[in-house]
């Protein structure tokens, strides 16, 4: 594009040249050349102010449209070869040596998930794994959050520019596992699910505070279902999973799919409260309460004749009282160190 004005055209030579080098593009928008050009336009002649302005503006667009562009290409990856990078082929002894399978060990979250899973089955539930990707219905409109509700600030996640969801809690699964087993009510036994995954957070990260941590989800309905059962099994668990007798305590909370909700801690054993970022007394281990009527029926759960329960709680929390450990972020940080103590 040629400017009239030999100002201008002077401004946009230098800095479409500058755009070559800027590594952060749009940067150049921000340019003080481009700003002084703006602020030239009251000193001049009023006779020239509208042509003036009008080629800065030209300027603007043009600087926007390479920036873009650059950015369109910068979008458009190499393709990968994903072929493996030898002759699968080939005799055993030519194709390059891997290691062994004995080399490595299961992670220890995973060790956990292993004997929490085990107790539930004792305790008569079904175990689904959650998604790690998942829908705005799943994550809010199911669990009675619609849309603009205010709490749906308090799950900050990620999502995909498609927007798809990295789910922040198991929850997500509620609707589905409802749906998958309330023909058990009809036969009259009651839905005990639960539902272990990964989930993400937008989070302020510190020794109890993840990004990306591990959450087990409980759902229970029945006839006569009371919040007594909730508290009775959660304790019971814990109780078998610590192999210890524990204090625990429920205090009034707010979760959109529960109704009373509440929040459940544990008072940690003395052996566990040696590290100063254990020196809290009380854990809060999980969020609970009583399914809400209004989940309940958009599984096509009748609210009038099944009541239920549901639990959200944190495994690694769980496991960090387990071992003392001193610091959350110790399970993603792939230290050989720390993962070696348990294999
Ligand atoms: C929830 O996620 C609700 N979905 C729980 C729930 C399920 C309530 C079913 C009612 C019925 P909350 O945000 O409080 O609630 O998280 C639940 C648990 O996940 C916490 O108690 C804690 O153990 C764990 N947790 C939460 N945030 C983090 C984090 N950043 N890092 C590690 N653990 C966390």
């Amino acid at each position: 594009m040629s400017y009239q004005n030999q100002r201008i055209a002077e401004v946009a030579e230098l800095l479409k040249q500058r755009l070559g080098e800027l590594e952060q593009k749009p940067e150049i928008l921000k340019a003080p050349e481009l700003k002084g050009l703006f602020a030239e336009i009251p000193t001049l002649p009023e006779a020239e102010r509208a042509g003036f302005g009008k080629e800065i503006n030209q300027l603007r667009a043009e600087l926007t449209h390479l920036v873009s562009e650059h950015a369109d290409k910068a979008e458009e990856l190499p393709p990968i070869d994903v072929t493996a990078p030898f002759d699968v082929n080939a005799a055993a002894d030519q194709r390059p040596q891997t290691f062994t399978s004995d080399r490595g060990s299961q992670h220890p979250l995973m060790t956990e998930l292993d004997s929490i899973l085990d107790i539930f089955y004792r305790m008569g539930f079904n175990a689904v794994e959650s998604r790690q990707i998942d829908d705005d219905y799943h994550m809010f409109e199911s669990l009675n959050f619609p849309a603009g509700h205010p709490a749906r600030d308090d799950y900050d996640t990620f999502t995909t520019t498609e927007g798809l969801i990295a789910p922040a809690h198991t929850s997500t699964m509620q609707n589905r596992v409802l749906q998958q087993y309330k023909a058990n009510l009809e036969k009259g036994e009651d839905i005990r699910v639960v539902i272990p995954g990964r989930v993400y957070r937008n989070e302020d990260l510190d020794v109890t505070h993840e990004h990306t941590f591990y959450q087990l989800e409980g759902v229970y309905v029945g006839k006569g279902i009371h919040a007594g059962h909730l508290i009775a099994t959660l304790k019971t668990f814990l109780e078998e999973y610590y192999q210890q007798d524990l204090k625990v305590k429920t205090q009034p909370f707010y979760f959109p799919f529960t109704e009373p909700s509440f929040e459940f801690a544990i008072e940690r054993p003395a052996e566990l409260r040696r590290n100063a970022s254990h020196a809290d007394e009380w854990l809060e281990l999980l969020g609970c309460g009583m399914i809400h009527p209004n989940v309940l029926k958009m599984a096509g759960i009748d609210p009038n004749e099944y009541t239920g329960f549901a639990w959200g709680g944190g495994i690694d929390r769980l496991v960090l009282m387990k071992y003392a450990i001193e610091d959350i972020r110790h399970f993603e940080s792939a230290k050989l160190d720390f993962l070696r103590q348990f294999s």
